[in-house]
């Protein structure tokens, strides 16, 4: 019995230090409800989530660990608005801005401690790339970027160079995907989610896939999942895979009438805004 834990134990140690792999097929095993309305990310033991001003962390039987509700505290910017999350080698990286009147400002890649959720560095933006707004962001395990998503204007995505914080290359996603928000990297691909369904009228979010590995200035997006199986049609948010299972895992609101990105009022049955986590088991 004891050695048998051993192996679990070493097999959890393993999982969590190799990268995503990506499946073809996906299938809906549970949603998790959480506080966190913006984006995901998943290392061999927990979730972390991120609301617009807040870092939540949750084991992954959806209980809340630990949470952050100061994570502008010390940054080198003024903030305001946490889009999408990624989590590698035990720490966060969060895309923060000061999002006003639909377009952000102050852009950093803001890097917290995964154990304590507290900041430790940011990497500056550079303004010249063009970008405007960080809705999202992923690391790039096997490449050592960071890659930046932009709301505003969705043509390109950003990266970084995960050692050194500086600014590489932009890459223009044809066709561009409608209302992303949030991407992650897998295998040099990247998924987009995508709030580009309208939920007035029930319509099924989507992600996207761009290929990134032959370099190139351009990647062909192609269609890769509808979100047919969301509760209800609301407002698609962060992604990511599990590195320890290799679930998909989609962060999805509910119930709030969405006008050019803020909360304006609920839809019929519903008093607040349901935030939830979608977990999807890989079929093959
Ligand atoms: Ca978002
Ligand atoms: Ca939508």
């Amino acid at each position: 019995m004891k050695r048998l834990s051993i192996i679990l134990l070493l097999l959890v140690a393993a999982a969590g230090s190799r990268a995503q792999t990506l499946g073809e097929e996906y299938r809906l095993r549970r949603v998790i409800p959480v506080e966190g309305r913006q984006g995901i990310a998943a290392d061999s033991a927990y979730y972390y989530v991120s609301g617009s001003t807040v870092l939540y962390k949750y084991d992954k039987q959806g209980r809340l660990v630990a949470c952050n509700d100061r994570p502008f505290e010390g940054l080198p910017l003024a903030a305001n608005h946490i889009g999408d999350i990624d989590v590698w080698n035990g720490e966060i990286y969060a895309g923060i801005e000061t999002f006003e009147d639909g377009r952000g400002e102050h852009i950093q890649v803001a890097v917290y401690d995964a154990e304590t959720l507290l900041w430790k560095r940011s990497i500056a933006w550079e303004p010249a790339s063009g970008q405007v707004e960080v809705c999202g962001l992923a690391v790039d395990r096997d490449g050592g970027m960071v890659w930046m998503a932009d709301w505003v204007d969705g043509r390109y995505v950003y990266g970084y160079d995960l050692a050194t914080g500086k600014y590489v290359r932009k890459v223009h996603l044809r066709p561009v995907p409608q209302w992303q928000q949030g991407i992650f990297m897998v295998d040099g691909r990247m998924l987009i989610s995508a709030d580009d369904g309208d939920a007035d009228l029930d319509e099924p979010d989507n992600l996207h896939i761009a290929d990134l590995r032959d370099g190139k200035s351009y990647a062909a997006v192609l269609p890769w999942r509808m979100m047919t199986d969301f509760r209800r049609a609301g407002e698609i948010e962060g992604l990511a895979i599990d590195p320890a299972t290799d679930e998909l895992l989609v962060l999805s609101n509910r119930g709030s009438r969405i006008v050019l990105g803020m909360v304006r009022g609920f839809y019929p049955g519903y008093d607040r805004e349901l935030h939830e986590l979608y977990v999807y088991e890989r079929v093959k």
